[in-house]
């Protein structure tokens, strides 16, 4: 049965594959995206090492001179109309940092590093031959001083919108989201709703507000002025992915014969703002710098800094994955938000379904921490659900059923990982 599915998971991943990179999904995302194609090469790197290798080396091509790695890197031959907003909208290549390809001027969570080491520990001797780490780390390293030097805040990496928390539609957003004025509809068009369904995407009003912090910020340079900026947050899992990711780089460091000890010093210090700046009741919340408060709804993103090493919290995390807001193990993936939250929606986007990214990185966290039975058991469910919904885009998380686009290239990715690496 598993070879049917890890079958059908390659076959996915072929089929969305350009060439150069993977798409998310041909009909939604007919473009690069960045957290994407980490989580595509930590999958692919089963089928082939070097075209995982591929698939983060040309991510990195589109990085601009600033260090940024864009959410999203446009494919020139794609069709204009098939995503809003398109490089008219960004308008990269009017700045100077920007490279020769029109990209996004947005960020998304720096898994990066983390696939760069899963993908070159797959097969070390080829990615050796290849130059793949040597090539790749300072480039890395690049990224992730953007994020510290542009984005930092005590310790910590701020997003400047909800599309780079990479869970775009979160209900954690929906406060310092109400303070932002919507662009009018008629002021742009979306193309999502030609391939899914309205309720299971955000709502129009919710699309304004993205659009018009998105502007703004392309209006200003994209200067990373943190005190003009509108949405300015701290959240628990970009920073999570960030101390993962600097210890993912000290390995690579130590493996290439740099010296791996600031990236340690990195990993120590960013796990150690999160629990004391983001941790509170037992979870992590995301944390609003301009209101100087937390936010204490619950979502996914509190769970994942499982994936920090030797975190001190981590038993409180898992208390609160086994407990009413996620009850893991007992739903068909771990939801996006709340169980029990006002916002709760279970076919909404990020307000609620379970997704297979994220899942993966409680897994990882989960099996880091030595939780070996939920995290087993958290394996065995998610194969369930992709056997039973196809490779989704999420999921109901009660039912199972599929939501959003189909064919989705993140799920396949994760779940051959799950299929090739766990016992
Ligand atoms: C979704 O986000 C894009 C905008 O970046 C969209 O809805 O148009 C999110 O799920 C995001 O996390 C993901 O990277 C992207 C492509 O899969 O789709």
């Amino acid at each position: 049965m598993n070879t049917t599915l890890d079958r059908a998971a390659v076959d996915v991943l072929l089929a969305n594959w350009t060439g150069a990179y993977t798409v998310p999904s041909r009909a939604l995302y007919p473009h690069q995206w960045s957290w994407d194609s980490a989580f595509v090469a930590i999958g692919l790197r089963h089928v082939s090492a070097r075209r995982a290798q591929r698939e983060l080396e040309s991510l990195f091509g589109a990085q601009w001179a600033d260090g940024r790695v864009p959410h999203i890197v446009f494919d020139p031959a794609a069709a204009p109309e098939g995503y809003f907003p398109g490089p008219d909208f960004w308008r990269s290549t009017d700045h100077p940092a920007s490279p020769a390809v029109a990209t996004s001027g947005l960020v998304q969570p720096p898994v990066h590093a983390l696939a760069a080491w899963l993908t070159f520990r797959a097969d070390p001797a080829q990615a050796r031959c290849r130059g793949f780490l040597p090539r790749l780390y300072p480039r890395l390293v690049a990224w992730h001083r953007y994020l510290a030097t542009r984005r930092g805040v005590d310790d910590l990496v701020a997003i400047v919108h909800p599309w780079e928390s990479g869970m775009d539609n979160s209900p954690a957003w929906d406060d310092a989201l109400c303070r932002v004025e919507p662009t009018p509809t008629h002021g742009f068009r979306r193309r999502d709703l030609h391939h899914v369904q309205a309720a299971e995407r955000p709502t129009d009003t919710d699309y304004g507000r993205y659009v018009r912090l998105a502007g703004d910020y392309r209006d200003s340079g994209y200067a990373d002025r943190l005190a003009d900026a509108q949405f300015v947050l701290l959240d628990p899992m970009v920073n999570a992915l960030y101390a993962a990711s600097e210890s993912a780089l000290a390995d690579i460091a130590a493996e290439i014969g740099a010296d791996p000890r600031p990236h340690r010093e990195a990993a120590e210090r960013t796990g150690t703002a999160l629990v004391a700046r983001l941790f509170a009741d037992g979870f992590c919340h995301a944390y609003d710098v301009h209101e100087r408060r937390l936010d204490r709804q619950r979502t996914v993103a509190g769970l994942t800094p499982l994936v920090v090493a030797d975190l001190p919290v981590a038993p409180a995390l898992v208390k609160s994955a086994l407990g009413d807001h996620f009850r893991l193990g007992r739903t068909a993936l771990p939801p996006s938000y709340d169980l029990t939250g006002p916002a709760f929606d279970p076919d909404r986007y990020w307000r609620g379904p379970g997704w297979f990214n994220t899942t993966w990185l409680v897994w990882h966290g989960l099996t880091q921490h030595g939780e070996l039975d939920h995290a087993g058991r958290l394996r065995d469910a998610t194969l369930t659900a992709a056997r039973q919904a196809g490779f989704r885009e999420y999921l109901h998380p009660f039912t199972g059923e599929g939501r959003g686009a189909t064919d989705f290239s993140w799920t396949a990715a994760v779940v051959l990982d799950l299929l090739r690496t766990a016992p």
